[in-house]
């Protein structure tokens, strides 16, 4: 009984060091849910920990549908940029990315934005 309890106890707590092992996402630009009132000239999205490049990648979504990037490289400070060339239209953006932090595993997420119509 004692070592059934101690068995979950342990499950728990290795489950609990996984999840605080994952990357999260600390900031990006343009932020979570911005409407911009200019066309971004970059994305990028900083991390808590240091992104793996082979594992990455960003992508945009627009309201025509994909929009091309530049390539994605390493940024400072732990973060994925990626150029934007021209002028985005206006309208709702999803910003995916992807890449795998300490552990290896590939992770994923969406930031929404928008561009307001009279952006420049
Ligand atoms: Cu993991």
């Amino acid at each position: 009984m004692m070592h059934r309890l101690a068995a979950v106890t342990v499950a728990v707590a290795l489950a609990g060091t996984v999840v605080f092992a994952h990357l999260a996402v600390r900031k990006s630009l343009p932020e979570k849910g911005a409407s911009l009132t200019s066309s971004p000239s970059s994305m990028q999205v900083w991390f808590t920990q240091e992104p793996e490049m082979e594992k990455s990648g960003l992508t945009l979504t627009g309201p025509q549908g994909a929009v091309a990037l530049g390539p994605v490289k390493t940024g400072p400070e732990r973060s994925l940029v990626a150029s934007v060339s021209g002028k985005l239209a206006a309208g709702a953006y999803t910003l995916e990315w992807k890449t795998a932090g300490d552990d290896g595993h590939v992770l994923t997420g969406k930031i929404p934005f928008s561009v307001a119509a009279t952006a420049k």
